[in-house]
Formats: structure tokens, C-alpha cells, sequence
């Protein structure tokens, strides 16, 4: 199949990025997003989210009108739909962004278009929920348009890479569709182009961010065991994985962005007699800042009224998403128990937290402190030089969830370390 002008619904962490790189493969791309405020400012040339290289990119696709910005969708060959799928309080998926979507794609479905939907889904959304709604355009899929189902899988501070270069899965309600879809991506996708149908590329997608979360809430349960049993997690893991068949993941303060955290739900709410590893491993990796707040009592003794220093609020290094961030929990939770806690995250300094002090650099961050609590191993934070950190603070505890400070450096510079999982190390 053929493409000139092809329309991206969402223009989200997924959605520009993929309008632009598209864009600067000499396709004509229409972005498409309901929220004015994100339409005003693309047209404006200004880009509302962090990614690196994206901002330059985007500058330049916008600049020689390879991508226009719109608040709705207008005809096109292909159009491709990558709006949020939040969840409910319950967990249950909240499809309305998908459907509104699909809805505005309606009037604009013309014979022979190819439909793709990229945001990730329960299993069956695009035959059950997408598919009908398209049809109410009196086009039958399949017969008069091609339909698919194509997951991102791009990592976050990574994706204008990964989109390129990672492999794609692409789930037709056909096999035209599936090929239809594959001539789409090949425009610039390097990695394998892997075809099957929608419902298996559905749970490709779901089945692979599980996995991940499966195996950090192990890692997780580890850092608990170690501290039970007086051992160091970390030296544990690395030695554990010189083992050829074994690779466990990092303990942390948890897991948090909108991906990892979110996905597996889809799983047990499609499922649930059938999830019960999946559903725990959510439980134990929700839980887990708990953990760290649990942490902070042993070495802080009472707590109320003491003062913290958080550094980093993002849900992980060197990206300025904070949604389901264990540390934004961490935060919050500390302060609810009485610690006076100050925040600072590089990335974004004017976020809010209810009682939380939020300060605009490291430095005011550190003064007037009685510990230091590392939750994000932003670069920044990793590369501190600890005598610099001890000429800015009196705190002399630092407690080191995410396992990127030197014992012996931070010792040298009068610092008492403490490193989550640790308790072999530790001295309080
Ligand atoms: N984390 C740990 N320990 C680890 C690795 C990660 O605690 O060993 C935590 C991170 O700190 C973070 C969370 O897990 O809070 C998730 O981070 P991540 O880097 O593992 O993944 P995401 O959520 O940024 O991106 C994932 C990726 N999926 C997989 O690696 C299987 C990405 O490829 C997907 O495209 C993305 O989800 C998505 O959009 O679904």
C-alpha cells in the first residue's frame, strides 16, 4: 500500500515522536490532539514534553510543513491512533480516550485506509471496541479498510531510537490489514517487522511489560529478604547472575511510569482467575515504597519532625515523567507521617506536592537537612561528588534506594550510607 498524507491521533510521549519521525521520512503528517493547549504550543513551535532529541526534530518537521497540527482528524491514507489508556481506581481500563479516537476517525474513513491502533490495550480491544466503532462509518474492515493492531515498545529517554530501530509486531484483523500495515512502518522501521494477528500483537505487548514487572517485583522481594537476613542485595544479584541462566533486575523504591505499572492490570481485570502471579507481583511492586518508608523509621528512629531531602520525583533516571512514581509516593507518604520533606527533581522543578517543599536546585535542596533520600538515579545525582555534598549540608545520614553511590566515597566524606536491600553494610 501507498501513503502521502497519513493522520496521528494523541500526540503524547508515543504519538509525536511518531508523527515526526514519519514526518521526517517525507510522509505528510497530520497530528491530531483534542487538548488545545497542546495543539496551541505545537504551533507555536514549542514541544510539551521531554524526550531527548525530540524538541529538534519535531522544530524542524513543523518548520518545512512535513507536520501540521490539528485539533481533529481530516482525510488520509492511514491513520493511527495513540492515545492514553489510564485505568479506573479499580484497575479496570479506562478505553474512553480509544474509543473517542476511533469515534472522531468516523467521518473522515474512507475505502481503502488502513487503521492502526498503537495504544496499549486489554486483549481484544481493536476486534471488539475499535473494529464496530469503525464500521459505523458503513465501511466494512477488512473488505473496505485495513485494521491493525502495532504496540510501541519504546523505552522511555530512548524512544526516538528505539521507534526506528527496535523490532515491530504488527496484528492485522487480516492478513491484508497485517501487510497494509507493514508497508506503513517499513517507511522507517530498521528492526525486524514481525506479522501476525491483532489479538496475539495485544498480548505481545501486555505479556512483555508483565515479564518485566514479574521479574523487578522478585528483585524486589529480594531487597526485603536481604534485609531480614543481614545480607547485601546487590553483591547478592551480581553474583547470582554470573549464574548463565539468570538475570534479576534492580530492587528500587518501585515501579512507577505509565507503563509497567499499568499494563499487567489489563491481564487480571481480562482475567482474573488466571493471574494471580501477575496480580502479585503488582501488589508487591505497589508496595514497595512502603518498604522505603519503613526504611527511613529503622535509621531515622522516630521521624516525626525530621527533616529530608529527596532528591528526584520522576518515575525513573533521566526523564521528566512523574505519573505512578513510587518516589512522588514516597514523598507524599513521608510527609503524611510528620517529616518535613523537601523535593527537588531537575526535571521538573514546578511540580506540586501537598506539603511538600519543592526547591529549584540541588543546593537549596541539601542546606538545612537532617538525611538525604536518593530515589531517582538521574545522572545529575549519580555523578555527585560527595565532598562537594558535604560542604552544602549538615545531614551526615544518606540513604541510597536505587544503588549508585560509592560506600567508600560517600564514608570518606563523613557520610553514614545506607543502600536499600543492605543490611549487611549498614551501621546504624
Ligand atoms: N525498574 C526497577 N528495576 C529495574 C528496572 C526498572 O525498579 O531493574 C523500575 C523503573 O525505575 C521504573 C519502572 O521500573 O519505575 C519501569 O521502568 P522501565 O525502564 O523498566 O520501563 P518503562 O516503563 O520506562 O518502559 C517500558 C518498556 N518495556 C519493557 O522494557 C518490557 C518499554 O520498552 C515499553 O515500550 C514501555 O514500557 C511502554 O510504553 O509500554
Amino acid at each position: 500500500m501507498e501513503f502521502n498524507q497519513i493522520c496521528i491521533i494523541g500526540l503524547g510521549y508515543i504519538g509525536l515522536p511518531t508523527a515526526s519521525t514519519f514526518a521526517s521520512h517525507g510522509l505528510k503528517v497530520i497530528g491530531v490532539d483534542r487538548n488545545q493547549e497542546v495543539v496551541k504550543s505545537l504551533k507555536n513551535g514549542k514541544v510539551h514534553i521531554y524526550e531527548p532529541g525530540l524538541g529538534e526534530i519535531v522544530e524542524k518537521v513543523l518548520r518545512e510543513g512535513m507536520l501540521r497540527v490539528s485539533d481533529k482528524p481530516v482525510e488520509a491514507d492511514a491513520f493511527i491512533i495513540a492515545v492514553p489508556t489510564p485505568f479506573y481506581d479499580d484497575k479496570k481500563a479506562d478505553l474512553s480516550y480509544v474509543r473517542s479516537a476511533a469515534e472522531s476517525v468516523v467521518p473522515v474513513l474512507r475505502k481503502g485506509n488502513l487503521v492502526v491502533l498503537e495504544s496499549t490495550s486489554p486483549p481484544l480491544t481493536t476486534r471488539d471496541i475499535v473494529k464496530p466503532i469503525l464500521e459505523k462509518s458503513g465501511l466494512k474492515a477488512g473488505e473496505d479498510f485495513k485494521l491493525v493492531y502495532s504496540p510501541e515498545r519504546v523505552l522511555p529517554g530512548q524512544i526516538l531510537k528505539e521507534l526506528v530501530e527496535n523490532a515491530r509486531v504488527i496484528g492485522g484483523i487480516d492478513q491484508a490489514s497485517a501487510e497494509a500495515g507493514r508497508d506503513l512502518y517499513y517507511i522507517f522501521v530498521k528492526g525486524d517487522i514481525v506479522l501476525t494477528d491483532a489479538t496475539t500483537s495485544e498480548m505481545v505487548k501486555l505479556m512483555e511489560n508483565t515479564y518485566r514487572d514479574v521479574n523487578i517485583a522478585i528483585a524486589n522481594e529480594f531487597s526485603r529478604l536481604a534485609e531480614r537476613f543481614g545480607v547485601d542485595v546487590w553483591e547478592a544479584i551480581s553474583i547470582a547472575n554470573r549464574h548463565p541462566r539468570v538475570k534479576i533486575l534492580n530492587p528500587g523504591p518501585g515501579v512507577g511510569g505509565h507503563c509497567i505499572s499499568v499494563d499487567p492490570w489489563f491481564l487480571v481485570e481480562s482475567a482474573p482467575d488466571l493471574t494471580p502471579l501477575i496480580h502479585t507481583a503488582r501488589k508487591v511492586n505497589d508496595s514497595q515504597p512502603e518498604f522505603v518508608v519503613k526504611l527511613f523509621k529503622e535509621v531515622m528512629g522516630s521521624i516525626k519532625g525530621k527533616r529530608v531531602a529527596v532528591l528526584g520525583l520522576a518515575y525513573k533516571p533521566d526523564v521528566d515523567d512523574l505519573r505512578e512514581s513510587p518516589a512522588v509516593e514516597i514523598a507524599r507518604h513521608l510527609s503524611e507521617e510528620g517529616v518535613l520533606v523537601t523535593a527537588f527533581e531537575p526535571f521538573k522543578t514546578d511540580f506540586q506536592i501537598e506539603n511538600v517543599r519543592m526547591v529549584k536546585t540541588l543546593e537549596e535542596g541539601l542546606e538545612s537537612t537532617d538525611a538525604v533520600l536518593l530515589l531517582v538515579a538521574h545522572t545529575q545525582f549519580k555523578n555527585l561528588d560527595p565532598v562537594v555534598v558535604s560542604g552544602h549540608t549538615t545531614a551526615r545520614i544518606v540513604i541510597d534506594t536505587v544503588n549508585v553511590w560509592n560506600l567508600e566515597t560517600w564514608r570518606a566524606a563523613g557520610f553514614n550510607i545506607v543502600r536499600l536491600g543492605d543490611r549487611k553494610n549498614r551501621v546504624v
